[in-house]
């Protein structure tokens, strides 16, 4: 038996995460091979009868929009789905030349020096349940923030820091009645507030965050021992959810895998609010800090999961949580409507499980088809599992014998490989349809031509609509999706604006002129196509120059850039968008202006000149 290069990678995986866990090793690393050919002859299949077509022909639109998070790029993307054509990228946490995103006064402002980020879920807003199409938010687990984007733009209009908090990981919005809270984890327990540096790590708490979403104000936290990794809300308007894998306060990798089981925990919106009507909370950082510490409130329930779970997502009927275990070859289902009595002490945190079914090795995350079964993606197998949700309860209830004959298991796909999320159309809403999901693999190896060292990611596009799952199409992506949400076009299309409202911006330009105020030089330019409002501007060296562009353009899809060469001077003006740069005029000089965005046949034609005299 010889590994090649799949197999070595697959057996690291497994060796990495199963040699600190103690899970029982099964040696599927020979099975590759047999893996890549049942793909083809599943793909072939799928050619001649597969149930729905994923061809999206030239001048036909995708049926859904689906939003991903670009992990350590620090952006968002929109991909068009079922075609996996990549349409737009989101600049959020990261500079981004092309739009000139970190480049203009706007967007500095809200960045504040910080060019990147680390974006990992991405969920948007809701009513009743369904995705209203008003905004989207993506949280920042390296700086600890977290954006919001107007989806009638789609741009960010929103950057809000979040103390006392760090590694911030999970987000979910407020599914009902409508999105009023979101809610984000942290992932590293720190000392709260994080100052001295000699607190030992007994000391170190996690904070789930509570953020108004349309102010961008942060509402409150609520402190607990535990870390927070994946979040959830329920359909209820009344919980948010979290897994924790670090109940042991662990500060290495043994120290975390040291319990034989960890939480889910469950917070509950009534006690907050009214935790904080009774100013029961401490103020930390500017923060409302509630105590949601084991005996110190009852605002926290701690349901006893497999160790180290990762992800946990609400079936779309709203009556499960799902939890991944992870480490633990299965999943625990939690029936969400007995956590009443949980909280008012009737049955304890332990008696809402209803089930643990046996899914494989490594799960991470899951979905669903809106017909009773969830699909979870299996990390170290490389696959994504179908099981069906009431089977797995049903034998739960008649004992061990029936659980081992694993009926709820519908049917089992290899992926290539290392799957992290997968996500289902419509999944996360009370409308999920079954059609379409995306498995984000992490690994893709041999399925692309090779680029070097670092490979982009694999995407596999699967036709969920049938009893089986069929991968349909392979995509490439840049580094490094985590997660994503794909909604119907029509919840969202009729919200996308093809300009922006000039008037918004408090310095829209109607009329080209300069203003000076001692060593203050205010440009104003309109730009219509294919000319600069000014054909010329004097300044001095040494000048303070702030330079204002508004595209008066209407036409859709007509942008104008400006660009200042050798002053690294660079951005694109949307129809009616209005932008502004500032910076010294140090080098003496002319300086050509010119419009980047190829507009007019005109365009190269319209430039100007700025010219720096001597002082
Ligand atoms: S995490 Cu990436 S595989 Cu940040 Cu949602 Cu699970
Ligand atoms: Cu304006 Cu090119
Ligand atoms: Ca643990």
């Amino acid at each position: 038996m010889s590994f090649d290069r799949r197999d070595f990678l697959k057996y690291i995986g497994m060796a990495g995460v199963a040699a600190g866990a103690g899970v029982v090793m099964l040696d599927k690393t020979i099975n590759d091979k047999d893996k890549v050919l049942g793909t083809a002859v599943a793909q072939a299949e799928t050619k001649g009868n597969g149930h729905q077509s994923a061809e999206v022909k030239p001048g036909e639109l995708d049926a859904y929009y689906g939003f991903w998070s670009g992990g350590h790029s620090g952006e968002v993307r929109i991909l068009g789905v079922p075609s996996m054509r990549e349409l737009k990228r989101i600049p959020v946490f990261n500079m981004d030349v092309g739009s000139g995103w970190g480049i203009t006064n706007e967007s500095k402002a809200l960045l504040k020096g910080r060019f990147c980020g680390d974006t990992h879920h991405v969920h948007g807003s809701y009513k009743d349940g369904v995705y209203d199409g008003k905004y989207l938010f993506v949280n920042d687990k390296l700086n600890n923030r977290v954006a919001r984007i107007r989806v009638e733009y789609m741009e960010v209009d929103k950057i809000l820091d979040v103390p006392n908090i760090q590694g911030m990981h999970g987000l979910f919005t407020q599914r009902y009645p409508k999105t009023e809270w979101l809610v984000c984890n942290s992932e590293f327990q720190i000392p709260v507030p994080n100052n001295p540096s000699d607190v030992p790590q007994d000391k170190y708490y996690g904070c789930h965050t509570i953020i108004d979403a349309e102010k961008m104000e942060i509402v409150c936290q609520v402190m607990v021992d535990e870390n927070m990794d994946l979040a959830a809300t329920d359909y209820g308007g009344k919980y948010s959810m979290t897994t924790s894998y670090n109940i042991e306060k662990g500060v290495t990798v043994s120290e975390m895998l040291a319990s034989d089981f960890d939480y889910m925990l469950v917070f509950n919106w009534d006690r907050i609010r009214k935790a904080l009507k009774e100013g029961k909370f401490k103020v930390i950082e500017g923060v409302k800090m509630i105590d949601g510490r084991e005996g110190k409130s009852d605002i926290v329930v701690r349901i006893p999961v497999a160790k180290n779970p990762h992800g946990i997502n609400i079936s779309p009927d709203g009556k499960y949580a799902v939890c991944s275990g992870k480490v633990s070859p299965n999943c625990t289902v939690v029936a969400i409507d007995k956590l009443d009595e949980v909280y008012s002490g009737k049955i304890k945190p332990k008696d809402c499980i209803v089930a643990q079914p046996y899914i494989g090795l490594g799960p991470l995350h899951t979905t669903f088809d809106g017909r009773g079964n969830a699909i979870t993606s299996v990390f170290i197998d490389s696959t994504n599992v179908k099981w069906n949700i009431q089977k797995a309860i049903d034998a739960e209830k008649k004992g061990a014998e029936e659980k081992k004959k694993n009926e709820h298991i519908v049917d089992v796909l290899d992926i290539t490989y290392q799957v992290g999320h997968i996500m289902a159309t419509m999944a996360e809403t009370k409308e999920a349809d079954g059609k379409w999901l995306v498995s984000l693999n992490k690994f893709a190896k041999d399925r692309f031509i090779n680029v070097g060292p670092l490979k982009n990611e694999c995407e596999q596009l699967v036709d969920i609509s049938g009893d089986k799952l069929k991968i349909i199409h392979d995509s490439a992506q840049y580094i490094e999706p985590h997660d994503c949400i794909i909604v119907r076009r029509d919840i969202i299309e009729k919200h996308v604006k093809d300009r922006f409202n000039m008037f918004e911006h408090p310095l829209a330009v109607t009329r080209s002129g300069v203003e000076r105020k001692g060593k203050k030089v205010t440009v104003k330019l309109t730009a219509n196509a294919p000319v600069f409002g000014l054909q010329e501007v004097k300044v001095k060296k040494g000048d303070e120059v702030t330079v204002i562009v508004t595209n008066n353009d209407e036409i859709s899809d007509l942008g104008h850039g400006f660009a200042l060469s050798n002053y690294n001077i660079n951005f694109v003006v949307a129809p009616f968008q209005t932008k502004s740069v500032t910076f010294t005029a140090d080098k003496p000089g002319v300086y050509w202006a010119y419009c980047t965005n190829f507009c007019h046949a005109l365009h190269l034609e319209m430039r100007m000149r700025i010219i720096v005299e001597k002082a």
